[in-house]
């Protein structure tokens, strides 16, 4: 059945005089985008997407993601126009400022109906990629009652020409992920000029190499861009649809130019552009038979999720499926208690190896976790038994070969989270968290539960040299808000802290693991890094000195200490796994642990920047400020100072002993 015309135009112009409108009051914003693409979005809403604005958060609903971020007054008037609670007219008219959730890019914390964060260019689609992948994932976990649903993407221009574009689609033609459609606004225009200023490439040539489906069509033609969906839906393949636009479209003297993209278009081009589209409604009003026309959309979707409901109840799965959607932990799941075994083990093993040991009592009991890496599986130690491999063959794996594709995995990973249901682990070498850096961040700004597995965590991987050893990485991570970093000393830890990240539900964790093995320091259970930082040893002599270390340095803390109290000076050692949980808690825990009369020394091999926090400014910083080197760990340790020898006669100079 295709679509009438006759009403599908003024519902688009609909979202055209909500967007120049929105922009122009306040005078900032991107109306083109939204004005081109309006004729798509208008006919992917009335046929093809599954939705309920009455339950936004309804499992089995489509994901519609905006890639094309700057473009926002799209979704927020799709929003508005098919009746979700917000955002209100009141919302829009307030658009860009600080009392309204239609912020400048899309949020996902701020409104429902945002699936994810989008504005950083080809994250949204590449997190789309996850989405679809946690949808075959659960489908092949409960079934087509229970989880059958699609996965939509608005893209422009700049989110088909970002890197991260090629491992996005990389991945999904390989894992054939044929229920993602990506629409993509092809209007030719970025925000310097045409986009042959800077390119000519064959792109659904790409996307065909890459295994995709690709269809073109006019996107100012409804009856063509149904054809071009209907085709893609049919499609077992990832579509991509080029759909030919203009950019700004209806705007009748500024349409097709690059000056729409990011700036109002004032008011004279506004009332030429209510004329020319035979718009007469005063701005944020809409006239009643279109918003009538727009609110039967949204109320198509009730019926399609009370069935499902229905079948969500009757079926013996449900429960679980619930559990697992909403982000709860199994019930009966006590990691500490498995762990309680390896107390007495003294086990000398990398803590990325005390991490596999982790997954492998973690992962039997925790069914929503799907693990994976980017090509470096036996370095980051990320597969257990329990997660068989997630294949185009075999859905139900719960282990993602992402291929050398960091930035491509962790922005999967988001995806994932975001979908729901799974929670994503995924590794690759620490130094490399710069690749998918944004991806990180994006994590931690959208409150998604990611663990990043990252190995060889410092110049202690030894032989590789300064390319691969991280110097900056731990401090650089820790400063990005709701990021929450472990670097766990050994195999006890390491399971602590796995399973703190695993309660951390509304942030990212990233543990940093070594390469090389670690002695196991810790005897007692306890759950002591829940705080971050504690007592590991106390000082024998008279306290003079709290050592403060993370991860391996805290086995040459140890030994500081044994050489201190050896020469009657007392040591404290502090293990802290984690900087951020240790700066959190309340000022008499910090003050116990680290007295304010006594001589502070961090130790970690890292810079050094940040650890004044700890040492405070008469402290002793002991780090690595330069690039490493390649050699063997057990030359570059002291090479670089971090050695009992260049340390002790530090702290005893400034005690002044
Ligand atoms: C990673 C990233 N780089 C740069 C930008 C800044 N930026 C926002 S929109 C845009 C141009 C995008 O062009 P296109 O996708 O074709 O959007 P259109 O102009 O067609 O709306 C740029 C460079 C960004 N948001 N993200
Ligand atoms: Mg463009």
């Amino acid at each position: 059945m295709s679509l009438d015309p006759a009403r599908l135009g003024p519902m688009a112009n609909a979202i055209r005089a909500l967007s120049m409108d929105a922009v122009q009051a306040a005078n900032s914003g991107h109306p083109g985008m939204p004005m081109g693409m309006a004729d798509v979005a208008t006919v992917l809403y009335s046929k093809f997407v599954k939705f309920d604005p009455a339950a936004p958060k309804w499992a089995d609903r489509d994901r519609f993601v905006l890639s094309a971020g700057h473009g926002s007054m799209l979704i927020y008037s799709l929003l508005n126009l098919t009746g979700y609670a917000r955002p209100t007219m009141q919302d829009i008219r307030d658009f860009r400022q600080i009392t309204s959730p239609c912020a400048g890019h899309p949020e996902n914390f701020l409104l429902d109906g945002v699936e994810c964060t989008t504005g950083p260019l080809g994250q949204g689609l590449a997190m789309a990629v996850g989405m679809a992948l946690a949808e075959r994932h659960l489908n092949a976990t409960f079934g087509d009652d229970l989880v059958d649903h699609r996965t939509w993407v608005i893209a422009g221009d700049g989110c088909l020409m970002e890197g991260i574009n090629h491992e996005a689609i990389g991945l999904a033609g390989h894992l054939k992920l044929g229920r993602m459609i990506v629409l993509w606004d092809d209007n030719r225009i970025t925000i310097d000029g045409d986009t042959s200023l800077s390119t000519s490439e064959d792109i659904p040539a790409r996307y065909r190499a890459s295994g995709w489906h690709t269809e073109e069509c006019d996107g100012h033609d409804f009856a063509d861009i149904e054809r071009a969906i209907a085709a893609a839906v049919a499609d077992g393949r990832p579509s991509l649809i080029a759909c030919r636009t203009i950019i700004g479209k209806g705007a009748p003297n500024k349409q097709g130019g690059h000056s729409v993209h990011g700036s109002p278009l004032g008011a004279d081009e506004i009332a030429a552009t209510r004329a020319a589209i035979g718009w007469d409604a005063p701005a944020f009003e809409i006239p009643a038979e279109i918003a009538a026309d727009w609110r039967s959309l949204g109320a198509k979707g009730a019926e399609a999720r009370a069935a499902w409901e229905k079948r969500l109840a009757s079926s013996g799965e449900g429960k679980e499926l619930a559990r697992r959607m909403a982000g709860d932990l199994p019930s009966g799941y006590d990691a500490a208690e498995a762990f309680k075994a390896w107390l007495d083990q003294s086990q000398k093993v990398a803590t990325r190896k005390a991490s596999e040991l982790a997954l492998e009592i973690l992962t039997p009991a925790i069914p929503e976790m799907v693990g994976g890496s980017a090509d470096l599986t036996g370095s980051n130690n990320t597969k257990a038994k329990a997660t068989g491999p997630l294949t185009a063959d075999d859905y139900s794996g719960r282990y993602v070969y992402y291929g050398i594709r960091e930035f491509g995995m962790a922005a999967a990973m988001n995806g994932m989270a975001l979908h729901g249901g799974v929670i994503p682990y995924g590794g690759t070498f620490l130094v490399f968290s710069d690749y998918c850096r944004n991806a990180i961040r994006l994590s931690a700004l959208q409150h998604a539960r990611v663990i990043y597995v990252l190995t060889h965590d410092s110049i202690g991987l030894g032989e590789d040299g300064p390319t691969h050893q991280p110097i900056e990485h731990v401090m650089s991570m820790r400063m990005i808000p709701n990021l929450e970093v472990f670097r766990p000393a050994d195999v006890i830890e390491t399971a602590e802290c796995w399973q703190l990240a695993l309660e951390n539900a509304d942030k990212p964790s990233v543990l940093a693991l070594t390469r090389q093995n670690l002695p196991q320091l810790r005897t007692e259970g306890g759950m002591q890094s829940a705080k971050g930082g504690y007592l590991l040893q106390g000082a024998a002599a008279a306290r003079k000195v709290v050592l403060v270390a993370t991860g391996s340095e805290v086995e040459l803390a140890v030994k500081v200490r044994e050489a201190l109290e050896a020469e009657g000076i007392g040591a404290d050692v502090v293990s802290m796994p984690s900087m951020s949980r240790f700066l959190a808690q309340d000022a008499g825990y910090k003050a116990t642990l680290l007295p304010g009369d006594v001589l502070k020394v961090s130790i970690e091999a890292g810079v050094t920047l940040g650890w004044e926090r700890i040492v405070g400014s008469d402290g002793i910083t002991i780090g690595i400020d330069t690039f490493g080197a390649s050699a063997p760990a057990e030359v570059l340790f002291p090479h670089f100072g971090f050695s009992v020898e260049a340390i002790v006669p530090q702290i005893k100079a400034k005690l002044g002993s």
